[in-house]
């Protein structure tokens, strides 16, 4: 995926005109965005094509898919039919889940993100001590894309190692959650950056400032 400035807004505002104000006014910096639950239940998955049609972006949905494989494949098939360009999915579930979220992928001719570790606090309790399994089992399955935290640069360090430089690394964590968006850009190749641009007076501002801060 190529994302200008390396920058994916995620969107998790809770109504349609909030996120059309903020799309417009950051539009000018950035072409993609993240929309997760919070916006999806909140307006329905119309949404999707709603922002796409009107600004051009491209959308990961992060819907963190984490079930069985015949349930995976219904979540990420309505999500793809829905305009999705891209879908994040857990590994803790096992290959079988994922594979099911991959199939569906290459079958919309879409991409998919596999989550390694999260980037909160909590991540440290139980994901963690299998996140480098998680990110070979990618590896392994031939998946590209990964989402590892901006938050612990050891651990995205050690996530890039395993995965390799031809792989992509989105990464989730930089401003409110504390992490630092061009020293997470040595390991990632874009950062997800949400309450920073979107609580902010000013999100077009922040957004060129967050730029500038990454040269
Ligand atoms: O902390 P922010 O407001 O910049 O938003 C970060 C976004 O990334 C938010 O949508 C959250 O749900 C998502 N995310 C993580 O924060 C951490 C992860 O490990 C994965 C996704």
């Amino acid at each position: 995926m190529n994302i200008k400035n390396n920058l994916i807004l995620a969107l998790d505002v809770m109504n349609e005109s909030d996120a059309i104000e903020i799309c417009d006014s950051i539009k000018e910096y950035i072409d993609t965005i993240k929309i997760g639950y919070p916006l999806a239940l909140a307006e329905g998955l119309e949404i999707i094509n709603k922002l796409k049609n009107k600004f051009g972006f491209k959308v990961i949905c992060d819907f963190k898919v984490a079930d069985i494989d015949a349930t995976n494949s219904k979540i990420c098939d309505e999500t793809f039919k829905a305009g999705a360009d891209a879908i994040i999915c857990h590994g803790f579930v096992g290959e079988d889940s994922v594979q099911a979220c991959l199939n569906m992928a290459n079958k919309h001719g879409k991409e998919l993100f596999l989550l390694t570790e999260m980037s909160h606090p909590g991540a440290k309790m139980f994901l963690q001590k299998n996140a480098d399994a998680i990110a070979q089992m990618g590896v392994d399955m031939g998946i590209t894309n990964y989402v590892a935290p901006a938050t612990r640069l050891d651990r995205l360090s050690e996530i890039r190692n395993i995965v390799g430089n031809e792989s992509y690394i989105i990464s989730p964590g930089v401003g409110k959650q504390g992490g630092d968006g061009k020293k997470t850009l040595e390991y990632s190749n874009a950062i997800i950056v949400g309450r920073s641009i979107y609580e902010s007076e000013k999100p077009k501002t922040a957004c060129k400032n967050l730029i500038e801060s990454l040269k």
